[in-house]
């Protein structure tokens, strides 16, 4: 008998996460309510995603009383974990956990988790990918948009779960404990939820405090905030790294095990298995320094869970990317658009200005909701890559201060405007990058719909 059986579970939040839960939660003959801020007819997909369910809703509102007499909270990832209902539950006890922490405790097949600030998604899909041109059966699921729970709500039955992580999924777990943890990286973001960088990279390092000795422990060596990781795992380490290790020398050439890439023969060399395995990037389509990385961690990942050399190669031959990140959208007059709607915070919209080779030509759009992070550092790459910017959404004003001397700027008023000036300041040659460096809660549902809604304008010009 599920331990759920007849308890009162309050679900908060009531979106993707919240969906799963609840009928999870009803599959385990718990009592469900299911409390949201937003009214009933803001959540018609989700109420019409549980209408076979036995479920009570409190819409509209978080009611104190339904925290406190609660068996047990599970809260969606972006609900805030300082909201009063929630404090107050806590120091009354009221047992908080997650989705992601109950289907861990669900599953029975190894789990690989991959987090990291920038490149997690694009990771997390290389190493499906992989797994899939091996036929090795996998459910790739997380913060990508579908929950693990509907994993385990499918009855479905495969080897391996492979899953992005967020640090709010991260924030409440206990007992997850991963066969493989990947660590991409790890840069400023969401400051607006935790306050100093320190307690985001805290955050990040849960998932690390879980490893067993078994864990394999996969880490970017030229990020020094998850390269300090470490000394501080009982896991099997593997690195990744953009510098050949017999340059670094020492201790960590003798016992290096992982991947690294060699720009002049474009080579990644991984030594996983004891002898050097070498994978030829010349023909990888997606771009830039960081996506090396990000494929770096995918082979060390598939390679430790048994993919064939064969398989990861048909990959890289063959990925074309992911909708988003750095997606070529069309080319109209000269001028090549991408989508970057990804790009939510600020590393991330670096790396995509250097991933482009032209100097001066990229007309930038940013901006969206500011998430308290310093724009600053963007300055000397805006200065370089871009011959316009074009700055929207709440973050606008601040972004025009940090950046708004290092390249012809304009300020506008709504996300249409700001695409159809970038195409009528462009040139043949020129770049259109929306890559907006903020998240896009201010003008729209998730950066999906942003993206989405970008590549409908530009196929409209
Ligand atoms: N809500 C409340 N009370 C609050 C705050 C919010 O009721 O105090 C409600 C909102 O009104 C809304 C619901 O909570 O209806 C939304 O919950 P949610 O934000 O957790 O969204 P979900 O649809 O459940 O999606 C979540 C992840 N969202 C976030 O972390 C913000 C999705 O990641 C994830 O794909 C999905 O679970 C499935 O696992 C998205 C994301 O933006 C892609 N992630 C961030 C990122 O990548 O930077 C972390």
């Amino acid at each position: 008998m599920s331990k759920f059986k007849g308890k009162k579970v309050l679900v908060v939040g009531f979106g993707l996460s919240g969906v799963a839960v609840a009928r999870y939660m009803s599959k385990q003959g718990a009592k469900v309510m299911v409390t949201d801020l937003k009214q009933k007819s803001e959540l018609t997909e989700s109420v019409s995603a549980c209408a076979d369910l036995k479920v009570e809703y409190e819409l509209g509102r978080h009611n104190q009383k339904s925290f406190l007499t609660a068996d047990l909270i599970v809260v969606s990832p972006g609900v805030p974990l300082n909201i009063k209902p929630l404090e107050e539950a806590a120091v009354a006890k009221v047992p908080i956990t997650n989705e992601i922490e109950l289907a861990a405790s669900a599953l029975k097949e190894p789990l690989i988790a991959i987090t990291g600030t920038n490149g997690k998604t694009t990771t997390t899909i290389l190493v499906g990918e992989m797994f899939q041109a091996d036929k090795k059966p996998a459910y790739v699921g997380g913060n990508i948009g579908k929950p693990l729970l509907n994993y385990v709500n499918s009855g479905e039955k495969v080897d391996v779960v492979i899953s992005e992580l967020s640090s709010f999924q991260l924030d409440l777990t206990q007992k997850l404990v991963p066969a493989v943890a990947v660590f991409t990286n790890i840069e400023e973001d969401h400051l607006d939820r935790y306050g100093s960088f320190q307690n985001y990279i805290e955050s990040k390092k849960r998932l690390l405090k879980n490893c067993d000795k078994n864990s394999f422990v996969i880490l970017n060596y030229d990020n020094s905030n998850v390269a300090a990781f470490a000394a501080e795992t009982p896991g099997k380490v593997l690195w990744f790294t953009k510098q050949n290790p017999m340059t670094i020398g020492g201790r960590f050439a003798e016992e290096f095990m992982g991947a690294y890439y060699i720009p002049e023969t474009k080579k990644i060399i991984a030594k996983i298995t004891g002898k050097d395995e070498s994978y030829d990037v010349s023909q990888l389509k997606i771009f830039g320094d960081h996506n090396k990385e990000n494929l770096m961690a995918a082979i060390c990942t598939a390679r430790v869970m048994g993919v064939s050399p064969q398989a990861i190669q048909t990959v890289i031959n063959t990925f074309k990317g992911v909708p988003h990140r750095l997606e070529f959208v069309r080319k109209k007059d000269g001028v090549y658009f991408f989508n970057d709607s990804k790009g939510t915070n600020v590393m991330s919209l670096q790396r995509s200005l250097a991933a482009f080779n032209s100097k001066n030509q990229i007309i930038l759009v940013a901006g969206g909701k500011d998430k308290g992070m310093d724009f600053t550092p963007l300055a000397d790459l805006v200065r370089k890559k871009c011959k316009i910017i074009i700055l929207v959404g709440e973050a606008k004003e601040k972004l025009n201060r940090a950046l708004g001397d290092c390249a012809e700027t304009f300020l506008v008023g709504t996300f249409e405007e700001a695409i159809l000036l970038a195409y009528q300041k462009s040139r043949n040659g020129d770049i259109i990058l929306l890559s907006p460096g903020c998240a896009s809660y201010d003008m729209f549902r998730n950066y999906e719909e942003r993206g989405d809604y970008f590549k409908k304008l530009v196929n409209q010009l």
